[in-house]
């Protein structure tokens, strides 16, 4: 058992975020658990954490490498919002979880648009966000975060060692998973429930101080297209604005970017 719940529970300082946790040595991925869990009815705020996952997935089913002593878990929310709405709510676990890593091991992070955590411009941390909709409405969201903790670049597949890192590999040492988890629940909670009072501002504001390639140069690959324009902003419902070299803007709801600069 590399994860003790029990630790977490002691620590632990939020409201109801993690207040239940399910814990598992090996799963297929805490986002599938996760979805079973709440269409049982699990209540909002409840995680899901296992030490490995066999099929960890990120967006658009691309492989999400998960080993042992990374932080890999879901959250169950069940928040009344509007579909286009959700993508706030990945933006603002980014900005939890830089500011876990920033607080707790002062190393300097930011956020990449849209889903990842960066060190040195590294990934260290990746989010997908899942949500089950029922006509207008969202039956419940499923938020999972990994973060690639307490172990060594040697461990991941070759070709991704060049643009990831890891908590291990920064600091020479292992860390802390149960405080690294609590603290990172307690920040969650926080910007969760900011999203709730529909503060989408506060949380762009605080997600843009920390987004580095804004006003950057970047290559976009969208579903239909690979181009190359400067990243702007984004708006109010975390799309992204990129200008091209002739001026024109677009706007893109996904997508993957490297910066260019
Ligand atoms: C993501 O997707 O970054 C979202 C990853 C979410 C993982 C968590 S773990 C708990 C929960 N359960 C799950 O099954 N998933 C969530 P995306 O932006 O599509 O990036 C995927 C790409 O990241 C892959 O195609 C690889 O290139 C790269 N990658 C895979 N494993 C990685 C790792 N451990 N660290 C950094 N990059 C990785």
């Amino acid at each position: 058992m590399m994860i003790k719940v029990e630790k977490i529970m002691s620590m632990l300082q939020t409201e109801y975020v993690g207040r239940e946790i399910h814990y598992f040595q090996k799963v297929t991925s805490t986002n599938a658990i996760a979805k079973e869990e709440a269409k049982k009815n699990a209540k909002a705020g409840t995680v899901i954490i296992a030490d490995t996952q066999t099929r960890g997935h990120g967006r658009l089913n691309r492989k999400w490498i998960s080993p042992k002593g990374g932080v890999w878990l879901s959250i169950i929310l069940k928040p009344t919002i509007a579909a286009e709405e959700t993508p706030i709510i990945t933006l603002a676990t980014s900005t939890a979880v830089a500011n876990t890593i920033h607080r707790l091991h002062t190393l300097k992070t930011e956020v990449k648009w849209p889903n990842d955590v960066l060190v040195n411009g590294r990934k260290i941390c990746g989010i997908l966000t899942e949500s089950s909709i029922e006509g207008e409405n969202i039956k419940f969201i499923i938020v999972g975060v990994g973060i690639n903790a307490n172990f060594n670049l040697d461990v991941l597949p070759t070709d991704l060692r060049s643009t990831t890192t890891s908590l291990k590999q920064l600091l020479r040492e292992n860390v802390d998973l149960e405080r690294l988890i609590c603290v990172f629940l307690k920040e969650f909670e926080e910007h969760y429930e900011l999203f709730k009072k529909r503060r989408f501002d506060a949380l762009r504001d605080e997600w843009r101080g920390m987004a580095g390639f804004l006003g950057k140069n970047v290559e976009v690959m969208s579903f239909r297209e690979t181009f190359m324009g400067k990243a702007l902003d984004i708006d109010e419902n975390g799309a992204l604005i990129v200008e091209l070299e002739n001026g024109e803007r677009r706007r893109l709801l996904s997508g993957d970017l490297t910066v260019r600069e």
